[in-house]
C-alpha cells in the first residue's frame, strides 16, 4: 500500500453555475488563489477547468496557455488540464486542450450517460487522444466513469503502449448519474479489474463523496476531491471553499496513516517531469 497519498483537487468543473454558486472559482484569479489554498492543505494535482468572462464554460486556448502559465508561476501544484471539457465540446476543442503544454491531462476511457446528457467519448476520439498525449509527452489520467471504461483502457495500452511518464494512474469517477454507482463494493470491482501495476485515485460525486474517500482510503487509493464533484460539505451545508474539501481529505489520509504526498513526490510518483 502506498506510504502516502496523492490528492487531487478539482475545483471548477463545466457543470456548476457560478450563478448559484458564489463560491466556485471562475477567474483566474480565484482559480490561482484556490491552487495555493488547495497546495497548502495538502493537494499535489489540480484537475483544471477554465470559464469565460462570462463564467461559462470555454477550452478558449490563449485562455487555457495564461491558466497554465499563472497555475505554476503561483503554485507547484500538478497542472492537470481537462479534455473532457463540457458536454457540448467537439472533439477538436477538446483535443486541442494538448497545445497549451500542461504537466498531464485527463482522458475518459469511454461514453457515459451524465445525468440528462450524454458524455461522449467514442473509441476514435479516445485512441487519438492518447496518441497525442503521448507525442506531446502530457501525461494522461485515466478517467473510468464505469466497469467498461477500465476494458477499454486495457485496450489501449494493448495496442498503444504505455503513457507518457510510463506509468499508468487513473481515477474512478463515481456516482454520476448513469456511471457506476459510488460504494465500496463497486470500488473494489473496479480496482480489481486495473492493469497489473496501475495506481488509482478515486473520487465520489455528490452524496457519494463520502463513501468513496473512505472506500478508497481503506483500500490504498488516492483521493480526488473538490467543487467540480460536490458542492456539499455536509447535509445542509453548502461547501465554502474547495480548500476545505481538501483539509478534510488530507486530515482522514493522515488519520489512515498515509499522509498527503507533496508536489515533488507527486511528480515522481505520475512519471511528470521536474520543472
Ligand atoms: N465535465 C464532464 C462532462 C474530465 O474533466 O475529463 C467531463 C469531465 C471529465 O469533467
Ligand atoms: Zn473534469
Amino acid at each position: 500500500m502506498a506510504a502516502s497519498t496523492l490528492i487531487t483537487v478539482a475545483p471548477t468543473g463545466a457543470e456548476a453555475e457560478k450563478a448559484q454558486v458564489p463560491a466556485l472559482p471562475v477567474t483566474l484569479d480565484e482559480l490561482v488563489a484556490t491552487a495555493k489554498e488547495c497546495e497548502a492543505a495538502g493537494a499535489s494535482v489540480i484537475h483544471v477547468h477554465i470559464r469565460d468572462r462570462t463564467a461559462r464554460p470555454t477550452l478558449d486556448r490563449a485562455r487555457l496557455t495564461d491558466t497554465v502559465a499563472a497555475l505554476r508561476e503561483g503554485s507547484e501544484l500538478i497542472v492537470q488540464l481537462s479534455t473532457g471539457g463540457a458536454v457540448t465540446d467537439s472533439f477538436a476543442g477538446r483535443l486541442a486542450v494538448l497545445d497549451a503544454a500542461p504537466d498531464a491531462c485527463s482522458l475518459t476511457c469511454g461514453t457515459v450517460n451524465f445525468g440528462d446528457d450524454v458524455f461522449s467519448n467514442p473509441w476514435p476520439f479516445v485512441k487519438d487522444l492518447y496518441q497525442l498525449t503521448r507525442e506531446r509527452q502530457v501525461v494522461p489520467e485515466f478517467e473510468l466513469f464505469d466497469l467498461g471504461h477500465v476494458a477499454t483502457l486495457h485496450r489501449l495500452l494493448g495496442e498503444f503502449g504505455p503513457p507518457a511518464g510510463g506509468h499508468v494512474h487513473c481515477d474512478l469517477v463515481m456516482g454520476v448519474p448513469g456511471g457506476m454507482p459510488g460504494d465500496v463494493a463497486t470500488l473494489a470491482a473496479a480496482v480489481a479489474a486495473l492493469p497489473a501495476g496501475a495506481t488509482w485515485s478515486a473520487t465520489g460525486i455528490g452524496r457519494t463523496t463520502l463513501p468513496v474517500l473512505f472506500g478508497a482510503l481503506g483500500a490504498g487509493g488516492h483521493l480526488r476531491v473538490g467543487m467540480e464533484d460536490t458542492l456539499s460539505f455536509a447535509r445542509g451545508r453548502p461547501v465554502a471553499r474547495n480548500a476545505e474539501l481538501v483539509e478534510r481529505a488530507a486530515e482522514l489520509a493522515r488519520h489512515a496513516q498515509r499522509p498527503p504526498m507533496r508536489p515533488a513526490e507527486a511528480r515522481a510518483f505520475l512519471g511528470i517531469p521536474e520543472r
